[in-house]
């Protein structure tokens, strides 16, 4: 081969190294250009004002949850793809339960996640009527809080801006994953649009249609779980999803800032007695602002009472932060809970196990129903979207 060969080989090499088009991990042309900036419009246009976010290069489309979507030249190009099921119960990254967690002895073994509810499913009628007067599916979230994000996304930088790209599908909430065809109340995972991390919640697939992730449940087991706890404990939950435990407040507020939902409270006395309170939606700020409460108006097909009005508007108070609206009581430590106590409270589901009648005060009570010298022998506090119908989905 002669010297000029030689340096013409060199030239086409250096040549087509700086011409190649620009990939992203996934092998697609991510449309930019050496400087950065991008180089022409996505070939992918969502629907109307509506943000998804990426995961993996990844986006869902529609309201069919198993349905994820690539970005390519050409268009988007979709599969089925639907998330497979972790075996564990904890709340929380491995190491944040501590000392709250509770026996295991209930636990399931590896591989095995779904798990007969261990409370009864509320036997009442529908509450709210469940009557679709929409078309609009359950599951279409609009978050146009996060409008920002998308360029971004596109040009590549969704695992960077999420942190985690380990699974390309994630159930927002319970719903999401009802509407997938998982009717099984148990312990599923969700991975909440503005969450940086998905985490397990129990599903409740029996009460009123299903579909609703369950933030708290309280039962009579041993040993109890420690409701008494901090700021801390309560904002990243505490407990066991087979048995007793607190969501947490973090958890709570990245589901509930992604769709308009409603509460509801199912409670039972120690004489096999049930009852229910709904209120009309729920939400609840973050930690900025002290995670406090919002909800609608109750339910009146309720039958509990409304006593959780009470707390609207309240910041969560804990036994090491006093947000309460009294200057002279700390609401925690005299009822032992967190709580959204005003001055202080008429519900203490947070508060301590005690079965039955107690002149303290300091039990699990609902006063518009037991009054609150009665502790309860369970209760759930669970959410779902408002636009949730299980008639959707027969
Ligand atoms: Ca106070």
């Amino acid at each position: 081969m002669s010297v000029f060969s030689l340096l013409f080989s060199f030239y086409l090499i250096i040549y087509y190294a700086n011409t190649a088009p620009a990939s992203n991990e996934n092998g697609l042309n991510n449309g930019l250009i050496a400087n950065g900036k991008v180089n022409d419009e996505p070939m992918c246009k969502m629907d109307e004002g509506r943000i998804e976010i990426p995961l993996n290069g990844r986006i869902r489309l529609g309201t069919n949850p198993c349905k994820v979507c690539t970005c390519t030249l050409t268009g988007f190009a979709c599969e089925d793809q639907c998330e497979t099921i972790p075996g564990s119960t904890s709340i929380g990254a491995p190491g944040e339960i501590g000392t709250t967690t509770t026996s295991g002895s209930t636990s399931p073994t590896p591989g095995q996640i779904m798990i007969s509810p261990s409370f009864p499913p509320s036997p009442m009628p529908n509450a709210n009527g469940n009557t679709p007067t929409s078309s609009t599916p359950s599951t279409s979230i609009n978050r146009n809080s996060n409008n920002g994000d998308l360029p971004t996304n596109y040009a590549g930088g969704a695992c960077t801006r999420l942190g985690a790209c380990g699974r390309e599908y994630a159930y927002a909430d319970c719903s999401e994953v009802y509407a997938s065809g998982k009717r099984t109340t148990g312990i599923y995972e969700i991975w909440p649009r503005t969450s940086p991390k998905p985490f397990r919640v129990l599903c409740d697939m029996d009460t009123d249609g299903g579909g609703w992730t369950v933030i708290q449940h309280r039962g009579d087991y041993y040993p109890q779980t420690n409701f008494y706890q901090t700021w801390s404990t309560y904002k990243r939950g505490f407990g066991d999803l087979t048995r007793d435990f607190y969501l947490g407040n973090e958890k709570i507020y990245l589901i509930g800032e992604q769709d308009e939902y409603r509460i509801h409270f199912d409670l039972e006395d120690f004489n096999n007695q049930t009852r229910f309170a709904e209120y009309e939606w729920f939400f609840i700020t973050n930690e900025q602002t002290k995670y406090t409460l919002n909800v609608g108006d109750y339910v009146k097909t309720s039958n509990a009472g409304d006593s959780f009005s009470h707390a609207r508007g309240m910041r969560f108070t804990t036994r090491d932060q006093d947000n309460d609206v009294s200057s002279t009581k700390q609401c925690a430590e005299n009822f032992f809970s967190g709580w959204w106590h005003k001055d202080c409270t008429v519900v203490n589901l947070n508060g301590l196990y005690i079965r039955g009648n107690d002149t303290s005060a300091t039990g699990i009570f609902w006063s518009g129903w037991l009054g609150g010298n009665y502790s309860l022998k369970s209760c759930s506090i669970k959410i779902r979207p408002n636009t949730f119908s299980s008639d959707m989905f027969l």
